[in-house]
């Protein structure tokens, strides 16, 4: 039924035709030289993900809690320099690719408000905006045999996802919170946000996102010290 989305198409419909995205790519092959001849389908089992997924209804902006949202980091707070960042996508994909801050908000914004549940026993209803990560998976093609999603932030933390939840249409790389900026405190300038899984799968700081065709020993910060590895709500 539906036609396959070629990389050329996404990029199009995302703005990113231009120079900006493939001269911030990172890997050798991924050149200019490649400009022209990058359009290749996604995969059937990734397409027929996309299509199976059902939306989590959400909350209305007038039900947000401000201030409720507690601010939970195992260690310190790190310093990221908005300027030099960049988001590393790299593993089990076709394209690995360094986005820029600039290259994130300039992919299609989507805003949300869910919930979100820490098992420490508290929840707040919080909107989040910021970049689908499924938009961002497409842009880096996954690998056929790409099952899990690791994310390293710049704390230290860990986790790592199955490929569906992050495909999920609401598991964004938020960064903008209850309609401001996202700050430091609560992972900015990029953090995971998804109201399929509980407060500690969402990660902060995200520096680096690894596809992967098996889940290796180290499966989260919380997780190798006991808590239940999918987490999911
Ligand atoms: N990098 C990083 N991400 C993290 C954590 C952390 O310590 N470091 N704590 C997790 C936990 S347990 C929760 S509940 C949420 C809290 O997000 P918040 O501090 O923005 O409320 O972040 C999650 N992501
Ligand atoms: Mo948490």
């Amino acid at each position: 039924m539906s036609k396959p989305i070629s990389r050329r198409q996404l990029l199009q419909w995302s703005g990113l035709s231009g120079a900006g995205l493939l001269l911030s790519s990172c890997g050798s092959n991924f050149g200019t030289q490649e400009i022209g001849q990058v359009i290749e389908p996604l995969n059937q089992a990734t397409q027929s993900l996309l299509l199976s997924q059902k939306p989590v209804p959400e909350f209305s902006i007038h039900q947000v809690e401000p201030g409720k949202l507690l601010i939970n980091t195992f260690d310190q707070t790190p310093k990221i320099d908005p300027a030099q960042y960049r988001l590393e996508i790299s593993g089990e994909v076709n394209h690995p690719m360094q986005l820029s801050l600039a290259n994130l908000r300039s992919l299609p914004f989507t805003s949300m408000v869910i919930q979100h549940v820490c098992v420490e026993g508290w929840a707040a209803i919080v909107q989040w905006g910021g970049v689908r990560l499924q938009d961002l998976l497409k842009l880096a093609q996954p690998k056929l045999n790409a099952r899990y999603v690791y994310f390293k932030s710049a704390d230290g933390y860990y986790e790592s996802w199955d490929f569906a939840s992050a495909m999920h249409p609401q598991t964004l790389m938020a960064y903008q919170h209850n309609g401001n900026l996202l700050s430091v405190e609560h992972g900015a300038p990029l953090r995971l946000a998804s109201p399929v899984k509980l407060g500690y799968k969402q990660s902060k700081w995200v520096t680096q996102i690894i596809l992967t065709a098996q889940l290796m020993p180290q499966k989260g910060y919380w997780e190798d010290q006991g808590y239940e590895w999918f987490g999911g709500l």
